[in-house]
């Protein structure tokens, strides 16, 4: 029977819930037998399911030493049939050991389950590694098991020393507790559930802190999660993102919120495929088919922190190049170097402003990576130094799919890959031969370092034809798409039939992608498959920084937990619908929590023509996506700003230069991404965590602190209600302010504008917009002052030269403070080198001046060109050419 802790009486006994269950206890018997009925009195939402992996009638189940309820009997069909008694046998812990920073057990199970390859004898051990972040591991300690080969964090030697957290082994049943010590809140209690470590089957399930929990992805979910028997399966795969389905992404980290506000983060480290079911009491399990369980708990106590803890185990995201966040655009369909030339044009004519120009699988010749048809693409060299010379970037898309079929001697990168061994393998050892877009196709098995050079050593001598910029890496689940496996199928074995296979969509694990008993370099692809993408991002990443010197762009669709390091992520096929357009938000905000801050969905949508109206509104969000790409499929009418009328023309203009002017405050929170995991696009929970409002607000967002977008995602709405947390909110465009209480206001929205507004308080750092990113930086800088109620604000400026590799390693850079108060204006240089010292301030606003300013002082100097608008309390002053990198001064009174 499990044994409840300490904590978990005292803080739950109020709970009825449990003073059930522990009645239940007291009256339970012991191991062995099957359950009675009084083992079965567990309340619906704390029924673990007990027969995971098919459905049983009453015999099997109770066969199995589970309680079985009928149907008809459950109050929701979605609730488990079959279920664990509370007496249901687990692992008992055993020499329990304080070590010099944590414990160690021994966890032993005396009685087997219905899983094969039990294991019987278990290692625990626990790690306090700083005082908000406890890790611990349960593996066999007889035979290594497979473990996720990314970088973490080196074990510490002596124990922190203020820890922020209580740990309790529980030894019989074994059951594990975390508690928050200030509060005496639980944030992990495994014994809710018994234990079950079997071979192709490990499960561990925990009590939740609240019913608000945020990640778990990459699925297509609201912000925070559904607790009513939800079941989120990870392998990742192609698919159109739709609800209750594997994607193509694996972040097996949450971030759940406590009844005091503080939050804790919880993180599995496991890249099988595996299941995350969430039951509404609130319970979560873990139900996973290899490898170690291997747990990360990050206390917090905000959920920023709980975001940065997370970030120092899994690493913090690349800085990408200054030209990355202009905008992007890109279609299936631009079938030859002519029509892309074209697209270019036509936006140009239209003066939206365009920074980098893409090509589909369309430049391909016989779709073929690292070619280019000679007809359709002949300049293709000429085209893309052409957009250079423009001051722009080209990206282009690679497969990891290589084309087998060409005559021998005609494409040598399969030829070369071959005898330099490169390819994924089947059980014979030859390469496993699938179909995607070339016909015949292997697999390239980006954990073989040789692997690496040698996808360097193709893409360095297509780039001496071509000079791309950054590389689209897709079709990197691995997909597969014409054959299920292989074409000569898989081998029946225990991994390609499994005891248990998570719920993944198409019932087996080979499921338009390669056979799971496949072999790669470091393992099986079994075990490796949810590291497909991850690992050709990193491969990509470093051949772009060897080939060009400068900083990588990749845009990945498929990622494992400690991508944003390597590469950015779009959320890969989504339909042209006004659903799907809400959806973009929280995924943009759960990839920011984590760690891959470059994130977009294809403005416009992908699958399906999208309506003029949609597409206007699409651009509108897009522009505060961090990655901004109109991107299209081939059968789907144009979606390009050229094909609508004037005035959708003018109005994705108008939000494109939007843009554009706050990329020096975009630019600055990817430094802070960078140096410190803070998040770029941000729930406004993240940062507004005492304000329970907040905790579901997922149709708008924030830009960093300052920066709130409530834009319009219903169609034919020309108003739309948004949650203001309380302070001064300035709308960026006129610079009036609301006075918010924690209000949910109605702003009128007409189909030419979005709502921008700046929180009081802040200092916004802009630009005079461009066509291009590289015209915009070479404009003067601007200030935008956001005066909080008490007068005062501040903000900062990370500046350097966009493209050149560690900058800020190197020192390369300019950090410079502004700081408003009692009517003065300062700016603080903390680092000044390089590229700042040419910038010049040339405007200022202020937003919330009270009374009308009867002069302004620069430097001292009385200055004649201010302007003050009494309806809007906005204070301009102009042409003040004032160096950033000096130390200035701007008085009003
Ligand atoms: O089977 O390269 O998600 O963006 O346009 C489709 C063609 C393959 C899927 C990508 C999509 C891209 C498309 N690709």
């Amino acid at each position: 029977m499990w044994n409840l802790s300490k904590e978990r009486k005292k803080s739950d006994f109020k709970n009825t819930k449990y003073r059930l269950f522990l009645f239940v206890l007291f009256f339970t018997s012991c191991f062995g037998e099957a359950p009675g009925p009084s083992q079965c009195l567990l309340e619906p939402e704390h029924r673990f399911d007990c027969a995971p992996e098919k459905a049983l009638n009453k015999d099997e189940c109770e066969g199995r030493g589970c309680c079985y309820l009928k149907t008809s009997e459950k109050s929701d069909p979605k609730q488990p049939s079959c279920y664990y008694p509370t007496n249901y046998p687990s692992y008992k812990a055993v020499n329990v050991t304080r070590t010099e920073t944590g414990y160690c057990a021994t966890l032993v199970r005396s009685t087997k389950t219905f899983m094969p390859k039990d294991i019987m004898e278990l290692q625990l051990e626990v790690f306090f590694e700083t005082d908000s972040r406890l890790h611990f591991t349960i593996k066999d300690p007889n035979e290594k098991r497979y473990e996720v080969p990314i970088e973490t964090p080196q074990r510490v030697k002596s124990q922190p020393s203020n820890v922020q957290y209580d740990v309790k082994i529980n030894t019989e049943p074994f059951g594990l507790t975390v508690t928050r010590k200030s509060s005496g809140e639980i944030l992990l209690d495994t014994s809710m559930a018994p234990l079950i470590f079997a071979d192709q089957f490990i499960q561990m399930s925990t009590k939740l802190s609240s019913n608000y929990v945020y990640g778990l992805g990459e699925h297509l979910t609201s912000l925070n999660l559904d607790l009513n028997w939800t079941t989120l399966t990870y392998w990742n795969r192609d698919l159109i993102p739709r609800k209750d389905a594997n994607l193509y992404g694996t972040h097996p980290f949450y971030v759940a919120m406590e009844k005091d506000g503080s939050a804790h983060g919880v993180f599995l480290l496991n890249s099988n495929a595996m299941d995350i079911i969430l039951q509404p009491a609130p319970a979560l399990t873990w139900r996973t088919i290899g490898g170690i369980l291997d747990y990360y708990i990050f206390m917090g106590p905000e959920p920023k922190t709980v975001i940065k803890q997370y970030q120092e185990v899994i690493g913090h995201p690349f800085m990408p190049p200054y030209w990355g966040f202009g905008f992007h655009l890109c279609r299936w369909g631009y079938t030859s170097s002519e029509m892309t030339r074209d697209a270019g044009k036509q936006m140009r004519d239209i003066k939206i402003p365009l920074d980098v120009q893409w090509n589909d699988i369309d430049y391909m010749d016989a779709q073929l990576d690292f070619t280019y048809d000679p007809d359709r693409f002949g300049d293709f060299p000429e085209m893309v130094n052409e957009l250079h010379e423009m001051g722009m970037k080209y990206v282009l898309i690679v497969e990891p799919a290589i084309g087998l079929s060409s005559p021998r001697g005609v494409y040598k990168p399969y030829e070369d890959g071959l005898k330099r061994g490169v390819y994924v393998t089947n059980g014979t050892g030859h390469p496993l031969v699938g179909k995607v877009w070339p016909g015949l196709t292997v697999f390239v098995d980006f954990t073989n370092p040789e692997a690496h050079e040698w996808w360097y050593d193709m893409l360095k001598e297509f780039h001496d034809k071509v000079p791309f910029d950054g590389l689209w890496i897709d079709m990197n689940e691995p997909a597969n798409t014409h054959v299920h496996g292989s074409i000569h199928g898989c081998p029946d074995d225990s991994q390609e039939n499994p005891p248990y296979v998570p719920k993944v969509v198409g019932g087996m694990l080979r499921h338009t992608t390669i056979c799971a008993s496949s072999h790669q370099h470091l393992s099986s692809h079994y075990n490796l498959h949810n590291l497909y993408g991850f690992t050709e991002a990193i491969a990509s990443h470093n051949a772009l920084i060897k080939i060009r010197g400068k900083r990588p762009f990749v845009i990945s669709r498929s990622t494992f937990a400690s991508h944003g390091r390597y590469a950015g992520h779009w959320t890969g096929d989504v339909e042209s619908t006004w659903e799907q357009l809400y959806y973009s938000i929280p995924a943009m905000l759960l990839f920011n929590m984590y760690g891959v801050p470059l994130v977009g969905t294809d403005v416009c949508g992908f699958v399906g023509n999208v309506t003029e109206e949609l597409c206007l509104r699409w651009h509108q969000v897009g522009a505060f996506y961090p990655f901004m790409r109109n991107h299209n499929t081939i059968e789907s009418s144009s979606q390009e700003p050229f094909v609508f009328s004037k005035e959708t023309q003018k109005a994705i203009r108008k939000v494109v230069l939007r843009r554009y002017m706050l990329l020096p405050y975009l630019y600055t929170l990817f430094h802070k991404a960078h140096t410190c995991g803070d998040t770029v696009a941000r729930p406004l929970f993240v940062e507004f965590p005492s304000d329970r409002n907040t905790w579901t607000i997922d149709r708008q967002f924030l830009w960093g602190e300052a920066i709130y977008i409530t834009p319009v995602l219903e169609e034919g709405k020309t108003e739309v209600k948004g949650y203001f947390p309380a302070g001064v909110w300035y709308d960026l465009v006129t610079g009036a302010g609301v006075e918010s209480k924690g209000e949910w206001f109605t702003l009128p929205t007409p189909l030419d504008a979005i709502n921008t507004h700046i929180r009081g308080g802040y200092i916004i750092p802009t630009q005079r917009p461009g066509m291009t990113t590289e015209e915009t930086r070479k404009n003067d800088l601007q200030l935008l002052v956001a005066l909080s109620a008490d007068g005062s604000a501040q903000g900062d400026l990370y500046w350097d030269d966009g493209d050149s590799l560690d900058t800020y390693k190197k020192g390369d850079y300019s950090m410079i403070l502004f700081k408003a108060q009692n009517k003065v204006l300062v700016n603080e240089i903390l680092h000044i080198n390089g590229e700042a010292e040419k910038l010049t301030l040339d405007y200022v606003a202020v937003c919330g001046v009270h009374a009308p300013p009867s002069k302004v002082l620069v430097n001292g100097a009385a200055c004649g060109n201010f302007k003050y608008f009494p309806g809007t309390k906005l204070l301009k002053i102009k042409k003040l050419s004032l160096p950033i990198g000096k130390k200035f001064e701007i008085k009003w009174a």
